[in-house]
């Protein structure tokens, strides 16, 4: 694209004339208040993160360039709208960070990471001065013009439990009202999960776009009448409005996961023929008695506040259904989903002691004085403090702990969607596959590879493994083994799916007419294979947030696909295959910069050496009696964390204790070369 005008041309001098000075006012703070002594802001793997007392000049910037995004950033590359979450997501408490999530609801886009730490680490007139222009050369380089007529940017807002987060999101505001109502509105959606944010700022998108495609012709009609312009503001302002709000978030998901078990609830009150579509669809399966609740571990944080709403919704779903029909009874007595919510904001500071991170890393249930002992002999889950990570997890009888970490959800959610594809006919014209990263365990790629599953390795990171599964299939299922990911569906897929549907259901109604009238009643039921497959697809696409992976709706993705494999048990799921004891460690070097990676981080290229000894150690440990088999099974890895000030190592082997051996020499060789 031809780049036509400059930033400084779209953003007005006296913009940038009044951040500067704004910012010069309150700058980053320094250690000891000595301006030497600087502390340098990354943006890490996902945004600004730290102590939250260190960040109320980047909350304040975070909040400016959030409003730059949304104001002069063309549309089609995410402006329009924008948002900032405040969270520090699996980090303690004290901690808080800044996110910034584009017009298309997306995390924002790598290529202005290194405008943004210009931003928020200048000190000077003169640094600011060059930040900006750092933006004008990266940032707007695909920007025309801005045209005169479009209603003012959104910035929507949101942040999660943390003390921290009213104060920071009040900076983050008067950062985006530099530059002016008219030019940036401020929508505060208060307590929210992350992806909830990602959504309402996805939903404002797609609610202007759909706007103007059905309001086009009458808009042009209309053009150059000024009253007849503002009422057409007004119509979108409120299509907008309504379709970014919480209601609407929850109704989408939850209207997906009713229609995604919908066909097992006919199943059970149309007797005889569900057993025909049970036998036909998806195989015997003996002793489906039905799930027992999920208790979901809330971390402490937002996804306790959010889930409660989704469960209240439920039930005026729930009420409202047996009002309006006549099978009363069996609406009102059957529980579309249960939930036990467990560790919320009132139970103690967030993540300690629980949630996803707490689980995955320490393969143990959440350790809080209010949940200690209620998980036991549970079917339980695990969200992080901003809800976007999940894993599920039971205790044994015998106290022997069970997880279901991100590989396994891939495994479920790609399994599944394959299984429809096949069904209704589409596995030749759509490509599937699942994207990971090198915390995959060896077990999980080895059976993806048995069953002919294509794999990607991507770096850490939801914004590399995201990216991985949209270059490289039709429908992308992407998961880190600590539990952040989603399914992927192109825009063409999502097309061929419906354009399916509406083909089936025209087909359906031709034959019908032909039908006999005594064989009508019997084919209106029984609903044809292809069908209901391309209906489960839909209700699938539905279930799922399309902005971003979200516990929330992978909870009910899960929920919903269990039930609909006849009640699947935790027990089975986690059968599937049998993960390699795996040992991950941190260790504090002086700089942990020194390390390079390639090869999707499964190997080092930087401080030299340091590979080849790491190599060494694995060889050592596979001895003479090993067959290729177990030789092939160890392996380690190291890499600096992009949130923490470490080095992480990674070791899996055939048995724990060469693990933990393991384990101990690689990170003797990390002190040893960094
Ligand atoms: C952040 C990332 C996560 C990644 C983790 C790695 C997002 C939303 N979150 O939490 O994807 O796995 O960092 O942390 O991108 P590390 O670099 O410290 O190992
Ligand atoms: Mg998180």
């Amino acid at each position: 694209m031809e780049k036509t005008t400059t930033f400084a041309a779209l953003l007005p001098l006296e913009t940038r004339r009044k951040f500067i000075r704004l910012c010069l006012l309150s700058p980053p703070p320094t250690k000891d208040d000595d301006d030497e002594n600087s502390i340098f802001f990354s943006y890490g793997t996902a945004g600004f993160r730290c102590n939250h007392a260190l960040l109320d000049a980047v909350a304040f910037r975070c909040g400016f360039i959030a409003g730059c995004v949304a104001a002069y950033e063309d549309e089609e590359e995410g402006g329009g709208a924008s948002g900032i979450c405040v969270t520090a997501s699996h980090n303690e408490a004290s901690d808080n960070g800044l996110k910034i999530v584009d017009g298309r609801g997306h995390v924002l886009s790598e290529r202005y990471e290194s405008a943004c730490e210009l931003v928020c680490n200048a000190r000077t007139e003169e640094a600011l001065e060059k930040a900006l222009d750092a933006f004008e050369e990266k940032v707007f380089a695909f920007k025309k013009e801005r045209e005169k007529s479009r209603e003012a940017a959104v910035v929507y807002f949101g942040r999660d439990t943390r003390e921290s987060g009213e104060r920071l999101v009040e900076r983050a505001k008067e950062g985006a009202r530099v530059l002016g109502e008219d030019v940036v509105k401020i929508c505060d959606r208060g307590v929210v999960t992350t992806p909830m944010l990602h959504y309402f700022v996805y939903a404002h998108g797609k609610a202007v776009e759909a706007f103007y495609e059905e309001e086009e012709e009458e808009k042009q009609k209309k053009e150059g009448r000024e009253e007849e312009m503002d009422a057409i503001a007004e119509r979108l302002r409120v299509k907008v409005d309504a379709a970014t709000q919480e209601l609407a978030y929850f109704k989408r998901m939850a209207i997906g996961y009713l229609s995604l078990i919908e066909e097992d609830e006919e199943k059970k009150s149309h007797g005889t023929d569900g057993d025909f579509r049970k036998n036909v669809v998806e195989g015997l399966r003996a002793n489906a008695t039905g799930l027992p609740p999920l208790h979901v571990d809330c971390a402490n944080g937002v996804g306790f506040v959010a889930f409660e709403k989704l469960m209240a919704l439920f039930d005026v779903i729930r009420e409202s259904s047996s009002t309006n029909t006549s099978h009363a009874t069996t609406t009102t007595t059957r529980k579309e989903i249960a939930l036990v919510l467990k560790n919320g904001p009132s139970d103690g500071p967030v993540n300690l002691n629980c949630g996803s991170d707490f689980v995955q890393k320490n393969q143990r249930a959440p350790d809080t004085s209010s949940s200690r002992l209620s998980f036991v002999n549970q079917r339980c889950a695990s969200v992080d403090g901003d809800c976007d990570r999940l894993v599920y997890f039971s205790i044994e009888e015998g106290g022997n702990f069970l997880l279901c970490d991100g590989d396994k959800l891939s495994i479920l959610i790609a399994f599944f969607l394959i299984e429809q594809l096949f069904l209704a006919g589409l596995a030749h014209k759509i490509s599937l596959g699942i994207a990971h990263t090198a915390y995959s365990n060896g077990a999980f790629t080895k059976f993806c590879e048995k069953n002919g599953v294509e794999t990607v390795c991507a770096k850490t990171g939801v914004k590399n493994v995201h990216k991985a599964a949209e270059e490289n299939f039709d429908i992308g299922v992407y998961f880190e083994s600590n539990g952040h990911g989603t399914a992927l569906f192109s825009e063409e897929t999502v097309e061929l799916i419906e354009k399916e549907l509406v083909d089936e259901l025209t087909r359906m109604s031709v034959e019908q007419q032909l039908k006999k009238e005594e064989e009508k009643s019997l084919q209106s039921v029984i609903l044809t294979t292809k069908l209901k497959a391309l209906l489960t697809l839909k209700a699938t696409i539905q279930t799922i947030n399309p902005a971003v992976g979200d516990a929330i709706s992978s909870v009910l993705l899960i929920e919903g696909i269990l039930r609909k494999k006849g009640n699947m048990p935790f027990q089975e799921w986690h059968a599937m295959y049998r993960d390699l004891p795996t040992k991950q460690t941190k260790v504090k070097v002086r700089d942990r910069t020194v390390i390079e990676c390639f090869d999707s981080e499964r190997k080092c290229s930087k401080p030299e050496g340091l590979q080849q000894r790491i190599d060494e150690i694995i060889d050592s440990f596979s001895s003479a009696n090993d067959d290729n088999n177990n030789k092939n099974m160890n392996r380690a890895f190291v890499r600096p964390s992009g949130t923490e000030d470490i080095v992480r190592v990674y070791v899996e082997a055939s048995d724990a204790a060469t693990c933990e051996a393991i384990a101990k020499k690689v990170e003797d060789a990390v002190v040893e070369f960094c």
